[in-house]
Formats: C-alpha cells, sequence, structure tokens
C-alpha cells in the first residue's frame, strides 16, 4: 500500500500510539482547546479516524482563563494488562496526570495525578513494574544565557504505583541526549533484550531530530545510537520539516514504525500555518539492533507500507446540519465552554451561539465552535441566522490562530444598520479593513483558503457572492503568531464588553477539502 504524509493534517502534534491486536490508537496534543486529547483509532496506521477525546469533562481538564498554547502538551498513550493509559500535562492547572479506560471509545476516568515535573511525560510497564518519564529542564522559554554548568537538561524517571499514581522513589536524571538543546518527548521501550529510549531535541522548529539510545537497564547507562539523530530533516530539501516528537511501534505483522510531528512550511522565508501535524515512516532494525527510520532517515510525502492492507474510513461530512444532540469530534471550545454560551437544543437543527462579554481577543470564555483548518486550499461556508440590536453586538466566522492573531467576517450594527465587516488583528494592530450595509435575506458567510491568501465573502439569498475583503495565510503562521498550535476556522458570537442577550444560531457550517 501507498500511503500519504500527513497522516493526519492540520494542527496535531506530539503524536503518541499504542496497539491492541490490528487495532492503533493515537493521541496527539490539544492546547487551550476543549474537549481535549484527540482521539484516534486505526487498522492501518495510515488511515485514521477520530472515535472521540479522551479529556471530555472540565474535571478532567480546566482550562479556566487559559492562555494561547496553554493547557495540554504532548499526551502518550500505552495499552497495559487490558488498560488504556494516557499520560499528559495541563502545563495551566495542575502538571502532570493520567486518565485510563477499558473501553476507548467510551470515557476515561478523573484524571490520577503525578508527583513529577517536566512536560511530555510518557509510562511504560515492565516486569510488573510502571516508569513514569518526562523531561526535565530550566525554564522556558531559554535565558538568553546558560551556564553550561549549571542546569542538567534532559529526561528524569521514577517508578510510580499505577493504581495511585504516587511515585515510589525520587525521579533519577537518567539522560540528556546527544547534546542538542531541549531534549525532551520521552517514551521508553522494551525491544530485543535492550531498553531503548527514544528522545527529540533541537526544539519543535527546523532544527528537531529524534535520538535514540539503549542500555540493559530502565535506567541506563545510555549507549547512543551510532547514527543518531535516526530521524531529521534539518537543512534538507524536502516539503516536510521539524520532524520529530516521535514514538515507535511494533504493527500486528512485525513490521515497525513511527509517528512523529511535522510541519510543511510554504513562501520564502518559509512559514506555516496549518500547525504541527502527524506523520508516519517505517522502521527497520539492523543486525547491530539499531533502527533506520523511512528513507535514510528522512520521510516523503508518498512512502510505502508493502505489508499492510489498506483500511479506509468513510470521509467525514463536509457539511454539518447540526442537526445531533452532541457536536462531532471536530468540534472544540477555546477553554471551557459555558451553558449559557451555545447550545445545540435552543433550536433544534442549528447551532446557537449567544455572546458572554468575553472579547474574542481575550480568548475564553468567548463563545467559539470551531475546528482545524486541514488543507492548504478549502472552503468554507456557513448559514448565519444573526440580527444584532445592541452596539457591540457581533458574530461570524473566524480564522483563528491565538487571541492575537485572527482575521473576522462578521455581522454587526453600524450607525443602525445591520452590516457584514472583515476585521483582522495581527499582533497589536486590529483593523475593520471593510465593511458594507447588509440586504435582509438568508446569509451565508463564505471563506475561501488556498495557500496564500484567505479570501471572505458573502451571499444573500441566491444571490451572486460578493467579496468582501482578504488576508494573508502568512500573519497567522508560527513564525508571526508564536505558540504550538495551527488555524482553526470557527463560528463565534461576542458582546464586546457587554454581556449580549442575542442569539447567533449557525443553521448549517461546510468545510469542503481542496488540494493541499
Ligand atoms: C511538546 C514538546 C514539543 O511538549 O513541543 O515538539 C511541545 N515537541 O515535546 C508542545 O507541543
Amino acid at each position: 500500500m501507498l500511503f500519504t504524509n500527513p497522516i493526519i493534517a492540520g494542527f496535531h502534534p506530539d503524536p503518541s500510539i499504542c496497539r491492541v491486536g490490528q487495532d492503533y490508537f493515537l493521541v496527539t496534543s490539544s492546547f487551550e482547546y476543549f474537549p481535549g486529547v484527540p482521539l484516534f483509532h486505526s487498522r492501518d496506521l495510515a488511515h485514521w479516524r477520530q472515535i472521540g477525546h479522551c479529556l471530555t469533562r472540565p474535571s478532567q481538564l480546566p482550562l479556566e482563563q487559559v492562555r494561547s498554547s496553554g493547557g495540554i502538551f504532548a499526551p502518550t498513550i500505552r495499552y497495559h494488562d487490558g488498560i488504556f493509559y494516557m499520560v499528559t500535562t495541563n502545563v495551566t492547572y495542575g502538571g502532570n496526570f493520567f486518565v485510563h479506560t477499558r473501553d476507548p471509545f467510551g470515557e476515561w476516568s478523573e484524571p490520577v495525578w503525578l508527583e513529577q515535573s517536566g512536560i511530555d511525560p510518557s509510562l511504560f510497564f515492565d516486569d510488573g513494574r510502571a516508569y513514569l518519564t518526562s523531561n526535565w529542564f530550566a525554564g522556558f522559554p531559554l535565558p538568553d544565557e546558560i551556564d553550561p554548568a549549571a542546569p542538567f537538561w534532559g529526561i528524569q524517571q521514577s517508578e510510580i504505583d499505577i493504581a495511585t499514581g504516587k511515585r515510589l522513589g525520587e525521579p533519577q536524571r537518567i539522560w540528556s541526549g546527544t547534546g542538542s538543546r531541549y531534549p525532551e518527548a520521552p517514551h521508553l521501550y522494551k525491544i530485543g533484550g535492550y531498553y531503548y529510549l527514544l528522545i527529540a531535541e533541537g526544539g519543535t522548529e527546523l532544527g528537531h531530530m529524534v535520538t535514540i539510545a539503549r542500555s540493559s537497564t530502565p535506567w541506563g547507562a545510555w549507549q547512543s545510537c551510532p547514527h543518531n539523530p535516526i530521524l531529521t530533516h534539518r537543512s534538507f530539501h524536502s516539503p516536510i520539516h521539524a520532524l520529530g516528537h516521535a514514538d515507535l511501534i511494533e504493527a500486528h505483522d512485525g513490521s515497525w514504525w513511527l509517528v512523529c510531528l511535522g510541519i510543511r512550511p510554504r513562501g520564502y522565508p518559509a512559514c506555516y500555518h496549518l500547525g504541527r501535524e502527524t506523520f508516519l515512516a517505517p522502521v527497520i532494525w539492523d543486525d547491530q539492533g539499531w533502527p533506520h527510520v523511512g528513507d535514510q532517515g528522512h520521510i516523503r510525502v508518498q512512502m510505502e507500507a508493502p505489508r499492510l492492507n489498506p483500511v479506509a474510513w468513510p470521509a467525514n461530512p463536509s457539511r454539518d446540519d447540526f442537526d445531533r444532540p452532541t457536536l462531532a469530534h471536530e468540534w472544540n471550545f477555546l477553554g471551557n465552554p459555558r451553558s449559557e454560551s451555545w447550545s445545540l437544543s435552543q433550536r433544534p437543527g442549528a447551532l446557537m451561539l449567544s455572546g458572554n462579554a468575553a472579547r474574542l481577543d481575550d480568548g475564553p470564555p468567548v463563545s467559539f465552535v470551531g475546528r482545524r483548518q486541514q488543507h492548504f486550499n478549502c472552503f468554507v461556508r456557513a448559514a448565519l441566522d444573526f440580527m444584532p440590536v445592541a452596539a457591540g453586538e457581533e458574530a461570524g466566522l473566524t480564522v483563528w490562530m491565538n487571541t492575537q492573531h485572527h482575521y473576522e467576517l462578521f455581522v454587526s450594527q453600524q450607525d443602525g444598520q445591520r452590516s457584514i465587516a472583515v476585521r483582522r488583528r495581527i499582533g497589536s494592530l486590529s483593523a475593520v479593513v471593510a465593511r458594507e450595509v447588509l440586504a435582509d435575506g438568508e446569509l451565508t458567510l463564505i471563506v475561501h483558503a488556498d495557500p496564500q491568501t484567505y479570501t471572505f465573502g458573502y451571499t444573500i439569498g441566491a444571490a451572486a457572492e460578493q467579496i468582501v475583503a482578504t488576508g494573508e495565510t502568512r500573519y497567522l503562521s508560527t513564525e508571526v503568531a508564536g505558540g504550538f498550535t495551527g488555524v482553526y476556522i470557527g463560528a463565534y458570537a461576542t458582546g464586546n464588553g457587554q454581556p449580549s442577550a442575542t442569539a447567533a444560531y449557525i443553521d448549517w457550517f461546510e468545510y469542503q477539502a481542496g488540494g493541499g
């Protein structure tokens, strides 16, 4: 079978994978979005369908007033003795914890909080023991001057009681990698008599890489792989970059694979706005017991998986009519949603958003329901029924990177008339770049995305589309906006500082994937 990377497109970083028989489960980071930690299922490693989220309740995922790129960092998923475990960090509230379930298609447990610091926690089960491995760092962002003698940068580990989460010993600092910055994303495995410690180094940007070491014990001493880094695209000609933060898996046919994050930057200097995505590569073990990843340490867009049979899932419907009692898995809120801010039952068949006082620029608890942009080219339409009465009330679509970088196509009152406008916020600049009075009739908001540009338009009834304004994708990229996330396209409503009683109704929302 030929498969295409990324295997999960759009903002889906820090993948971790486990297998039960022929069923594969994969999780990714979710930061400020709720529900948290999207959970995917596959039977061939290449085709994935989202089956839910691991963190679906505020008691598992407190995100009150979370800032952009706070919340949930990298998760690890493991299966042991009939139980699935997902361990992660809520960097905003509480630190490291895990949840567990016997049924990944159902609900996960309440959090079990852990007594070990550091991001990127991972669990490893061996010989009746459970190990918690995480990174250890001296703070982020890096200070301008680092005293090489002072902090240990690397990986720490403790043994824990998996029933209670209590640690059974002091965390030990076990490896600091091969010498590059940000040793992180550790995963421990036992393969063919050795313990292998897989980590990421170089940071999650263009210098990202995957390194590995092995030992005869889970604690070291670690022998670094002679051909480290085993995966990197530093300075390599490819449409794919920043490969790192990986997890290994042995497939049901005995072949080995690696999932990792990567980006698809465009333009010059290159930048990316779809976020860090999930990639797959084959792994071969040499007769010295060291892994070789992909095509000589590189990942291509199209790769061969000769021994795996494709098991594709039906495509998600492109249009959501909001006629089910719960939101489909692709939808997210920003932070914990407030019950008064949204409803699927108030007007059956429509998503109701009610503007609270929070502005979009404030982030949570703004009334927002969005989905990831997963394709460079896509076409989004949404039917909006919204009759603002007070100044400040607005509702519409946002192309959203974070609180300081987002573009809106929105309806509001201006000089007593209902108008449609485009606002662009880029850092500390915010401007309404176009505004028109709206005629009466059924309003459909439209966003066309191509690799360089968002084009905002609308239709009234069956009339031809009116274009309102455009905006560059570049100014919503990670290089401009910062953070760890990728672009969402969402519906929102806000009172802009005043609670608003005027509901906005999204009758349907359509996301049509184009190329890329
Ligand atoms: C994650 C770290 C990283 O915790 O980025 O690329 C951080 N790797 O391992 C946030 O996703």
